[in-house]
């Protein structure tokens, strides 16, 4: 154990990290920690191997200390660390701009910098925002999200979000905001292979709240393809292109948030070209730089940002970060882009969902499993909560699937699965046989 490590595990206790959405008084006193990280692997600080099911967070889509980027980054700190890009600029960002542009799908011509998920959709409902001043239409003020959406913990975020436990206790808010319903209905949908067949339908609802609030005044609307915080919720079939054709008919954008889904995680690209709808904008970040720099980004079609560029003379957009196209995430990026093309990365999650379907669907039957669902390289567990004690056995699965050598998530008690798109056959028995052995030997 190095010096370091050999802090962290003997003085957790009173330890100055405030550690985010976590449970620190739990956490300080049995720590889980990571010190090294390589493909699909971490080591703990003790140095136990860890299978990495979660690709961290949803981020390191390309496996872990990829030497590309790595090689990238350390080229770009020794030579400029950093340089504004307000009123001034560097070639690393318009040059990263470039190549994020020639995988966008077609027509998303523009790019705007963040640093993570959560600014990248604030940036995209402000955009939306201005937008629609820029053409006239200021009365477009309105903001739809939809219940269990997660689009970060920023305020514009967490408006349009729909998780409860991540709003109740910050106050009343954006003003403006409504949601439609989420699309989870085990009742007609579970074990659905991929998409499910029922709950198109549930698009309608944004039907509703266009004539409850008169369309006119409604600016975007903002939904994760496949919700991903809120346990893996695919989209049933046709609810993608109903929730396009009322934006549409109503002259409202559509955002959609790829936080998790861009880059290649569902086996193309991007979501919108896996389930062939186009949205007006689409947020990113995570799969971006492949999490090694904080990064984010906000992908507009040229016809959203035109309009800008006809306004007067002078700054077109009040709005950016100091980090906005920071050299090192930029450098990053570009190792990131070229490590996926090189590996074939951004489509191979697609040659094998099939085999990642027919894994996770040999649990069904397994004691508690009252659903899977699956989509490209991403899919979810749901557990029967235990009676008083909702997300308790997910969480003890969690725990027993980490000592036994395999990071998965848990988010209520839903196991979510997320595996670097590097992943093999063996780590995919892997990662479906551990958690199996788990959920069986939990009470
Ligand atoms: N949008 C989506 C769809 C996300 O999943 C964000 C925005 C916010 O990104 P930042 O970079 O600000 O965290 C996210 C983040 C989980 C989990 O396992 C998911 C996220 C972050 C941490 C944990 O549910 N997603």
């Amino acid at each position: 154990m190095n010096k370091r490590a050999e802090f962290v595990a003997t003085n957790l206790e009173q330890a100055a990290f405030w550690m985010p959405f976590t449970a620190n008084r739990q956490f300080k006193k049995s720590p889980r920690l990571l010190a090294r990280a390589e493909g699909m692997y971490y080591w703990t600080h003790d140095g136990r191997q860890v299978l990495d099911g979660t690709s961290g967070l949803w981020c390191v889509n390309a496996g872990h200390c990829r030497p590309k980027i790595v090689e990238a980054v350390k080229r770009q700190v020794a030579q400029m660390d950093f340089a504004p890009t307000f009123q001034m600029g560097h070639p690393v960002a318009f040059e990263f701009a470039e190549r994020l542009a020639q995988i966008a799908p077609q027509g998303f011509s523009r790019v705007f910098f963040t640093n993570s998920g959560s600014e990248s959709a604030d940036t995209a409902l402000k955009i939306a925002l201005a937008y629609h001043r820029a053409r006239g239409e200021p009365g477009r003020f309105r903001l739809i999200g939809r219940e269990r959406g997660y689009h970060g913990v920023n305020f514009g975020g967490m408006a349009v979000g729909g998780i409860t436990a991540n709003k109740k206790v910050f106050g009343p808010g954006v003003a403006g905001v409504d949601h439609i319903r989420h699309t989870h209905d085990l009742a007609r949908n579970a074990f659905s292979r991929g998409q499910p067949k029922h709950g198109a339908e549930f698009a309608e609802e944004l039907e509703r709240l266009c004539v409850l609030h008169d369309p006119s005044t409604v600016a975007a609307v903002i939904v994760e393809p496949v919700a991903g915080s809120a346990g893996v919720l695919v989209p049933p079939l046709g609810y993608l292109e109903r929730l396009r054709e009322i934006c549409t008919r109503h002259g409202i954008l559509l955002i959609f948030d790829e936080v998790i889904t861009g880059f290649g995680r569902l086996g193309a690209p991007f979501a919108s070209q896996h389930f062939n709808v186009m949205p007006d904008l689409f947020t990113v970040a995570k799969g971006m730089t492949n999490a090694t720099v904080p990064m984010g980004g906000v992908f507009v079609k040229d016809s959203i940002f035109q309009p800008f560029m006809q306004g007067p003379e002078g700054i077109e957009l009040f709005h950016g970060y100091t980090y906005s196209g920071h050299p090192l995430a930029c450098a990053a990026g570009i190792g990131t882009l070229d490590t996926y093309e090189e590996e074939g990365l951004l489509t191979r999650g697609a040659g094998l969902a099939k085999l990642w379907e027919d894994a996770l669907h040999s649990l069904k039957g397994a004691p508690h499993v009252i659903d899977i669902r699956n989509c490209g390289l991403m899919a979810a567990i749901e557990l029967e909560p235990r009676a008083g004690q909702p997300g308790r056995r997910a969480y003890e699965v969690f725990l027993k699937a980490f000592e036994a050598g395999v990071l998965i998530r848990v988010t209520g008690d839903t196991i979510a699965l997320s595996p670097p798109l590097i992943v093999e056959r063996r780590q995919i028995d892997r990662i479906v046989s551990c958690v199996g052995e788990m959920v069986r030997g939990v009470p």
